[in-house]
């Protein structure tokens, strides 16, 4: 159990610009010891004390057995296709945050698009095997907005066609279905600790990984590729997170529960508030056992008054910052849209969907006076 103080929370004044989110930081105070230590000891960084004890903590805390820390996590996205040596073809999905993507470019791989399931926003698996040509070497879906894929349905498919599986699960920390942590579906999933995530390390990353050997062939590609002295044994990068991010992650992990309850109290409030607001539908769960309440999606439909643009300008003339999360689709940026599966006619779902989101401020410190002042620019309408 923590024995920190509880976090302190600096709520918005009333007319206060409000941003999609605001980092959860625990108390500078009980940092500075953290800081003393490293100070003292001199190890910066290459797996040192923080670096290893964070590892350990944060399978304990997330319920996987192997995990190892990166930078950030669009570098382990990379690094995680390299470990299972992905060639060819993926199919993924438009709806995320170009990082996605631009995982398998990094690796010279060609992204495949497959629309969503209208519901979750996720891959929808009914319509991956008409993507699947003999190129195709693995699928990577994203738990958008921290909501769980159909992870059954997909490693089905997988199973049929020999492909890989790799989640890019940067919104999914702390999720948990029936049957445990989400992270441990597919071969590899993938985490960020970004400023903007659920739980924090300013930048940073991991790899959730199935074995011990396979923890250890990517410990190797985070790091050069590097053995001891005289043996590299890959082509590898430097992924390595720095020990302040360790020990700033190990700090953070005291106070994740209390951010994650706040979180869960604010989405059943904007819930509630919004339930009779036409025109505005909430993106559900996918009936996660336990969410992490990451993000706060709306979808304007076409009977709310306004279009979803306009209410996004009216919001930001309000001073409060919501952010289209999802909008463009990556299969919409120039990189992208000259393939095939980007076409629109390909992905109407998803492709609705970012015309229709908005993602409202949400982050442990929002006060129910913040959800008021949002909730009623909405429904002024
Ligand atoms: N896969 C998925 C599905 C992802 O969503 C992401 C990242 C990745 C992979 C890659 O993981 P990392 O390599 O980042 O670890 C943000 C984040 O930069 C990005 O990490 C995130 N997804 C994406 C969804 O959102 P922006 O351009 O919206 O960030 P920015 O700077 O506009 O921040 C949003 C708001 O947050 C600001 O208006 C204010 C607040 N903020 C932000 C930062 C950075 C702060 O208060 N303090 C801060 O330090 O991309």
């Amino acid at each position: 159990m923590s024995t920190s103080t509880p976090l302190r929370v600096v709520p918005a004044r009333a007319d206060e610009r409000i941003y999609v989110t605001q980092p959860h930081l625990a108390p500078l105070t009980e940092f500075l010891p953290y800081l003393e230590k490293i100070w003292d000891s001199k190890v910066l960084t290459n797996g040192g004390p923080f670096h290893q004890q964070l590892e350990r903590a944060l399978c304990d805390y997330l319920g996987v057995k192997h995990l190892a820390l990166f930078t950030n996590g669009t570098l382990a996205l990379v690094t995680a296709l390299q470990a299972l040596r992905i060639t060819g073809e993926v199919i993924t999905t438009p709806y995320s945050f170009v990082a996605t993507a631009h995982s398998l470019l990094w690796n010279g791989i060609k992204p495949v698009f497959v629309d969503v399931d209208p519901d979750t926003l996720n891959l929808d698996p009914a319509k991956i095997e008409a993507a699947i040509t003999p190129q195709t070497t693995a699928i990577m879906p994203v738990h958008c907005y921290g909501h769980p894929c159909d992870v059954d349905a997909i490693q089905k498919i997988a199973d049929n066609y020999n492909l890989k599986v790799i989640y890019d699960a940067a919104h999914a920390f702390g999720v948990q279905t029936d049957s445990g942590s989400v992270l441990q579906y597919g071969d590899l999933s993938v985490l960020s600790f970004h400023a903007t995530k659920v739980f924090n390390t300013f930048e940073g990353g991991a790899i959730i990984c199935p074995d011990a050997k396979t923890k250890q062939r990517i410990d190797h590609l985070k790091n050069f590729g590097y053995v001891d002295e005289v043996t590299v044994v890959a082509p590898g990068i430097n992924g390595k997170m720095s020990e302040i991010n360790a020990a700033f992650g190990l700090l953070q992990l005291q106070h994740i529960d209390e951010a994650l309850a706040r979180r869960k109290e604010i989405d059943a409030t904007y819930r509630e508030m919004l339930r009779n607001v036409p025109g505005i539908r909430c993106v559900g769960d996918a009936g996660e056992k336990i969410a992490n309440y990451a993000y706060f999606p709306i979808l304007v439909e076409s009977d709310y008054p306004l279009s979803r643009d306009a209410l996004y300008a009216k919001f930001r003339a309000r001073d409060v910052i919501v952010r289209r999360y999802f909008y463009p689709l990556i299969s919409d940026f120039p990189m992208y849209r000259g393939s095939p599966s980007a076409h629109q006619d390909n992905l109407p779902v998803a492709s609705e969907a970012s015309l229709k989101v908005l993602c409202l401020p949400m982050y442990p410190a929002l006060t129910v006076e913040n959800i008021e002042r949002i909730v009623e620019i909405i429904a002024e309408g």
